[in-house]
């Protein structure tokens, strides 16, 4: 039996099927407890595993690419005092070069593996449609590959149900690797697939019929795709910022291309253009848009012109700072401006609050608006809505989150449930919140499922500002500071009313600038005169 000690991924909240980014050890290691053992990344925040004991590492059971989740082994560590055995994770890995020859398979068992695919090698699997037990017909898409020119998905050459399968997703193969065992009921037999087709969904080709239809200068990326040595999530991003890969020189191991890398090429100017937008056929070959060539980043010397000192970005920084410029880049956003009269409201809560003097919660203008958003998400369901493909995911649920400033950068902690919660009990989770974000304490599930934004610069000031939408939500309402204003209904007599500032974004995929603006209209009807949300 194996002494090892298996290192397991802890608690990560809601997170599931998260790609492992770094690994920072290699068998042999002498490791403490704390020292950070992986790195893995999900769309909202990059997280550390710690190692939970000192120990030396044994072997290592992922991969960079991998997806984990809470209990997946990613390590073992030799046991004290002894040699361990391999820990029964590692023996269970799937592994392409350890299934078996064609002629080794059992009766009525064929073994699909890579059909012709070109000239290309180690091409990385980026999508298994089926799992073992499930029966597939000849020409079914089994898995998608990733490689020169398209995204490939490799049809099933004949039918049967799945036994096996050899791969996983980040894993790399070539013609004659072994994709899965399928159970035929006839005589023993090694099936390659047949030629892989172009994948519909990602509207790109294969490599002959894609090429052709591609313009010249999505070629030119779709071939920098190919040949660029970097994991599957890193070349989501870059096809979401519009960045050829091609073109980045990798600073992670052996020169493959990390997440930071794609960023900071983005940043630099390196993104030819959002992909829904594709590139004009007739853009200069060295990138741009509309036939405009982008220009390379400023490179200035500042201490030419002054003192200067150099600060790192915080962690916190580099993470939102990837995640608001996707989000830019990607979502074609449109702010409405409109404002709420909150006379009433403010007088209401300046009441509430000395009611509630003794029980330590204090409320402000926040809790109320969140409860307004509700009441207009449920009046306007698109907003409270995800795009998937070409589906809209409409949610039944309306959990809110709220941008707080903390000295490590911006945080968007989520409330859950805001619709079944009262304005205090709201208050009081929002006050604990905003310090566990200021204390960099926050966990990553109370950063999650958010369904709807809310940034308040009401205790700063300002008057309008565009907030960037937090993907995968289609709208965040932005608020500033209320001040005092002439009001008139009639243009001869006028009255001073408290005057709350909105500005709300919103994704123009999925909301037309018409609903933005009766949202605005009815979240600020409902904070004029709360007795609106019983209706
Ligand atoms: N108009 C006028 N006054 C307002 C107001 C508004 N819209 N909103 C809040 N205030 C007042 C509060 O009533 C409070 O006044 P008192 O100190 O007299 O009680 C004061 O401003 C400070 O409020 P607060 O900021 O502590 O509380 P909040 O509930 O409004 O906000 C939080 C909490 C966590 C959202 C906030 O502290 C914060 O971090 N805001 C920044 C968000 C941000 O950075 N957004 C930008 C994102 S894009 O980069």
């Amino acid at each position: 039996m194996s002494n090892a000690i298996d290192i397991k991924v802890p608690d990560i909240g809601d997170f599931s099927d998260v790609p492992v980014i770094e690994i920072f050890v290699k068998p042999g290691d002498t490791v403490k407890a704390e020292d950070p053992l992986v790195s893995l990344e999900s769309d909202k925040a990059t997280m550390e595993v710690p190692a939970p004991r000192g120990g030396v590492v044994e072997s290592i059971s992922v991969k960079l690419g991998d997806k984990v989740s809470e209990g997946s082994v990613i390590m073992t560590f030799k046991a004290e005092g002894g040699a361990a055995a391999p820990a029964p994770a590692e023996a269970a890995k799937p592994s392409v070069s350890a299934a078996p020859a064609a002629t080794n398979a059992p009766a009525g068992v064929a073994e699909v593996r890579v059909p012709d695919i070109g000239d290309f090698k180690d091409v990385p699997v980026i999508e298994i449609f089926v799992k073992v037990g499930d029966t597939v017909k000849a020409e079914d898409p089994i898995v998608s590959l990733e490689s020169d020119k398209a995204t490939m998905d490799v049809p099933a050459p004949l039918s049967g149900v799945v036994t096996a399968i050899g791969i996983k997703i980040g894993d790399k193969v070539s013609e004659g690797s072994v994709i899965l065992s399928l159970a035929t009921g006839d005589a023993p037999v090694a099936a390659t697939a047949t030629s892989p087709q172009p994948s519909p969904a990602s509207g790109r080709g294969s490599d002959t019929a894609a090429a052709a239809a591609l313009s010249a200068g999505n070629a030119e990326i779709e071939a920098g795709f190919a040949l660029a040595y970097a994991g599957p999530a890193v070349r989501k991003l870059a096809r979401e910022l519009g960045v050829d890969l091609g073109k980045i020189k990798g600073t992670g191991d052996h020169g493959r291309i990390v997440r930071a890398d794609v960023e900071a090429f983005a940043k630099g100017g390196g993104a030819a253009a959002a992909p829904a937008a594709g590139k004009a056929a007739a853009a200069p070959a060295g990138g741009g848009v509309g036939g405009i060539d982008l220009l390379p980043w400023p490179k200035v010397d500042f201490a030419k012109f002054g003192p200067t000192e150099r600060k790192e970005l915080s962690r916190i920084k580099k993470i939102s700072a990837a995640n608001l410029h996707r989000n830019w880049v990607v979502i074609p956003h449109v702010t409405t401006h409109d404002e709420a009269d909150i006379t009433d409201l403010e007088q209401f809560r300046v009441q509430m609050n000395k009611e509630l003097e003794k029980s330590g919660v204090k409320i402000s203008m926040l809790p109320f608006m969140m409860k307004a958003a509700v009441a207009a998400l449920k009046k306007f369901p698109e907003f409270n809505a995800s795009l998937d493909g070409d589906a809209l995911v409409l949610k039944n649920y309306w959990h809110i989150g709220f941008a707080a400033d903390t000295p490590n950068g911006l945080m968007v902690p989520v409330i859950r449930d805001v619709d079944k919660k009262s304005v205090p009990d709201i208050a009081k989770e929002m006050g604990e919140l905003a310090k566990l974000a200021r204390d960099g304490k926050l966990k990553p599930d109370q950063m999650s499922g958010g369904t709807f934004t809310i940034s308040s610069l009401g205790g700063i000031g300002g008057i309008y500002f565009t907030p960037i939408i937090n993907a995968p939500e289609v709208a965040i309402m932005g608020v500033c500071k209320s001040y005092w204003k002439q009001h008139s209904s009639d243009g001869k007599t006028y009255t001073s009313r408290l005057t709350l500032p909105l500005s709300l974004s919103w994704d123009h995929r999925v909301i037309d600038g018409a609903a933005a603006a009766r949202f605005n209209v009815y979240f600020a009807n409902v904070l004029a005169d709360l007795r609106r949300v019983l209706f």
